[in-house]
């Protein structure tokens, strides 16, 4: 099939004023009644075509009259009406089996035919499988939703907007009607039914809206739902003080569930979420778990300014919604914890999963050009580098500006379907800015590479800084313009002092500035200067590219020592790191590097002035995903083992001090949540860590302990992970004992699941193949499939890479049974499959193979796209 293409994009030819909805509910028989009020948009003669994918069509009714089967054509893809008036009502009425929709998408099962209950996914084009429809987010309708089903079965009906009556019918079977006032496209639309339990709050907004708060659970989940709910008012708060946005509707409601292909859907006034981004309680939840539920609960949140007031008039500016909305979680996030790290978190999720993202043959710009297949593009880059192109935009207007531009592109666009464009024009024109410049970032794919060089000139006691710019090609892209580069930085005296910096045209001096690179090169000079010892480049990473400074050891290790950005502090120890782990790959193991980075950190150690959660990160050197990127052409093993190898020259030379801060740190450790607590408990799982690998005995006889009975869910699991992955003898008792004590738990169980996909010992591979047999494994629910396979395929180089190629058969084979049950999960599992033309050679023949066949047999468009571009 053709792809979709951006430059086709034309309006709709009829419009959606009105929508009305009926459903007759069962777990194997639903009816659904639509009565579309039709308005014709385009040109006189246009025909009518509606999505419909998947249904049953029980009748078809023009204004009332019955439609014979010659005045309309059904095909795969949908219905087309001919002979259309220029307005009219369409009634279809269609049926569909929830129960047999294994791919998540439209209204499915979640749970048992007997226990469990209905739902619906409609991003991105799920709705069409619900009831024939122009399934596009520029058609806006107001929706109103009726939903019958037998009460004892199903007493909770929920839809999207306010209620608007509930009762009982003659023949016993309970209605509900909702009415949402706010037009919106329908993928934002959702129903729930069935038997949950409610957690309930009442919210008053700064406009003076009373609102109801509900959080929808199964039962044995509702009393771990508090968390969400606090974190949900804290949003709703956020985002009332910081974007002077307010909740619009009388409810708000959140359903759980355990069968979701993502993290969360902000369908309008019913968000529903992966119960593993909600669900938290202090015996179960690890503070990272705490972490994400606020994040997403608020990520969904914002939607409904970012995402449903302002929708995107296409599917190519997904990212006019995701990444804008990302960045307002990441402000959020940051503003209820830590900034810097919280920047720490974002950067190291941006190198890990979106650089290599952006340097391999699933590359794509932020605002894709064309599509096969829209599920794929739900991405690291549409979402993350999409959030730092929006972190750039707000750092160029400042915060006031930024909030004018906001305002701005609310006001003008509420209500509206919108375009990257409209986004940089509101924001522009709000601040008589021209912000197009910028656009060559949302259309460009690949990291860029920014060089710099300094130079001090005595004489004239100027410091001159020269910048350059390149972006290696990306599939479809030969030739690459040079972007806006926004560098925030400082320079330093020798005591770590940032010097005052003025530029030619003498203006105030400032202790740090943005310079922004627009070309292909630059040079920017700040006069009346003294000697810097080292420049603080790209503070905060400023711009989402590649640095390469040409910093030796020692200025990186002054830069750890006296760096007073706390986040370029970290990065300074992370270019170190670098530095160390090329020398090992490389060979040389008795590099200075690797010395210098041992002693620089392992003495921060004995500073107290260092915050423990950073100094945990301070401590670590970059994860082997980011590191593989070092390695041309990529032995994953090797990579492992250069790796590893930095770890245990850390671990030798601060043994006992690392063992000894252990102890103190879980001396008087309760499990609370404060951050600092939860920052004491980062850095006792890094010490533990390094003990681990500094005398291993002495340090598993500990962990086995806390594995046990630590007072919380992060050292329990940390503890755990560890005598997994360094194959100690209390290893498989440890596990045992989890998996029996959180048997009724599967959120709990797939960390379970999770932790051993990730034992790097080629013997996993046997181990996965197991897990993947045990009872316990379900391949249709797709938190257990990314527990076990993706950690396995993604994150696992010993394992997964074997040279022998089992770990590749295994996955081959998984992908084939899964693309029949859940093409979204299956294409989200193949992504991992990307780095196949980087392998050495004995890998590199063995995973190709395992594509092409993969290709060939794979049935649905979304595998299939993803594994097309994977080979091209
Ligand atoms: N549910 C996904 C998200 O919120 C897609 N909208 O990002
Ligand atoms: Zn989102």
């Amino acid at each position: 099939e053709l792809p979709v293409l951006l430059r086709e994009y034309r309006p709709p030819a009829w419009r959606v004023d009105h929508v009305d909805l009926e459903f007759d509910l069962g777990i194997h028989r639903t009816r659904v009644d639509a009565r579309l009020t039709l308005r014709r948009a385009g040109p006189a003669g246009e025909p009518l075509f509606l999505d419909g994918e998947g249904l049953r069509l029980v009748s078809i009714a023009l204004d009332g009259r019955p439609l014979d089967v010659t005045e309309y054509r059904l095909d795969e893809h949908g219905l087309t009406i001919a002979q259309m008036p220029d307005g009219a009502v369409l009634h279809t009425c269609v049926e569909l089996d929830p129960s047999t929709n294994s791919a998540l998408q439209g209204l499915y099962l979640s749970g048992t035919p007997e226990h469990g209950f209905l739902l619906t996914q409609c991003e991105a084009e799920g709705f069409r499988r619900i009831t024939f429809f122009p399934d596009r987010p520029d058609v806006l309708a107001r929706y109103t939703t009726t939903l019958r089903a037998d009460p004892a079965r199903f007493p909770i009906l929920l839809a999207n907007g306010n209620p608007a009556g509930t009762g009982l019918l003659d023949d016993g079977r309970l209605w509900a009607r909702w009415d949402d006032p706010h037009p919106k496209p329908c993928y934002l639309f959702a129903l729930v039914a069935g038997r949950l339990e409610v957690l309930e709050r009442a919210f008053v907004t700064a406009e003076g809206r009373a609102v109801t708060l509900r959080i929808y659970a199964e039962a044995d989940a509702i009393d771990r739902c508090g968390y969400a709910m606090d974190a949900l008012e804290r949003a709703m708060r956020w985002d009332e003080e910081h974007y002077g946005r307010c909740y619009d509707l009388d409810v708000f409601h959140i359903v759980a569930t355990h069968d979701f292909n993502m993290g969360a859907m902000e369908n309008k006034g019913l968000n529903i979420f992966n119960a593993k981004y909600l669900l938290a309680d202090p015996a179960r939840s690890t503070d990272d778990d705490y972490r994400h539920v606020e994040a997403i609960v608020a990520h969904e949140y914002f939607h409904n300014w970012t995402g449903n007031r302002v929708t995107c008039r296409d599917w190519f500016q997904l990212s006019l919604k995701e990444g804008l909305t990302v960045f307002r979680e990441q402000q959020f996030s940051a503003d209820m914890g830590s900034h810097v790290l919280k920047r720490i978190e974002d950067v190291q999720l941006l190198r890990r999963a979106q650089f290599p993202e952006d340097a391999g043959p699933l590359a794509h710009p932020v605002r894709p050009d064309r599509y096969s297949a829209i599920d794929n593009f739900y991405t690291a880059t549409v979402y993350d580098k999409g959030a730092e192109l929006v972190r750039m935009l707000a750092g160029r207007l400042g915060p006031a500006g930024w909030r004018r531009g906001m305002d701005e592109y609310f006001a003008r666009h509420d209500g509206e379907a919108a375009t990257v464009e409209d986004f940089l024009a509101a924001l522009g024109e709000a601040n008589e800015v021209d912000l197009r410049g910028y656009l060559v970032w949302y259309a460009q794919a690949g990291t860029p590479q920014l060089l710099a060089s300094g130079r001090y000139d005595a004489a004239h006691r100027t410091y001159t800084l020269e910048l350059r710019q390149h972006t290696a090609p990306t599939p479809g892209q030969d030739v690459k313009q040079p972007l806006p580069v926004p560098v925030r930085l400082a320079l330093l005296d020798a005591g770590g002092q940032p010097l005052p910096l003025r530029g030619a045209s003498a203006q105030a001096a400032v202790s740090e500035c943005v310079v922004e690179l627009r070309d292909a090169q630059a040079a920017f000079t700040f006069v009346d200067i003294d000697r810097p010892r080292a420049a603080s480049l790209l503070r905060g990473f400023s711009a989402p590219v590649r640095v390469e400074a040409g910093f030796g050891a020692d200025d990186l290790a002054f830069l750890v020592r006296h760096e007073s950005d706390g986040f370029n502090r970290w990065e300074a120890a992370q270019q170190l790191a670098r530095l160390a782990f090329d020398r090992v790959l490389a060979g040389d193991l008795r590099a200075a590097e690797i010395g210098v980075w041992v002693s620089t950190v392992s003495a921060l150690l004995d500073d107290n002035r260092v915050e423990p959660a950073l100094l945990a990160e301070l401590l670590t050197p970059p994860d082997a995903l980011e590191l593989a990127e070092r390695c041309e052409p990529f032995d994953p093993a090797a990579v492992y083992r250069a790796r590893e190898f930095l770890e245990k020259s850390l671990a030798q030379v601060t043994g006992a001090r690392v063992a000894a801060r252990h102890g103190q740190l879980v001396e008087a450790e309760q499990g609370a949540l404060d951050g600092a607590s939860q920052s004491r408990r980062r850095l006792a799982g890094r010490c533990l860590g390094l003990w681990m690998r500094a005398d291993p005995t002495a340090a598993a006889e500990v962990a086995a302990r806390r594995a046990a009975q630590a007072p919380n869910m992060t050292e329990r699991l940390a503890a755990l992970t560890l005598l997994a992955h360094h194959g100690a003898p209390q290893a498989e008792a440890a596990l045992g004992d989890f998996a029996a004590r959180y048997a009724d738990d599967p959120i709990t169980l797939d960390k379970w699941f999770a932790l051993q996909a990730q034992i790097p010992a080629e013997a996993a591979v046997e181990r996965v193949a197991a897990l993947r047999a045990d009872s316990r494994f379900n391949l249709r629910n797709p938190n257990r499939v990314y527990a076990l396979l993706r950690a396995f395929a993604a994150r696992n180089l010993v394992a997964f890479h074997r040279p022998d190629g089992a770990g590749y058969a295994l996955i081959e084979d998984c992908l084939v049974e899964l693309d029949a049950i859940n093409p979204t999960t299956a294409s989200r599992l193949a992504a991992t499959l990307k780095d196949w033309k980087r392998l050495e050679p004995t890998r590199r023949v063995l995973l190709q193979a395992s594509v092409e066949r993969l290709a060939a047999a794979a049935t649905s468009p979304d595998l299939a796209d993803i594994l097309r571009r994977t080979l091209a």
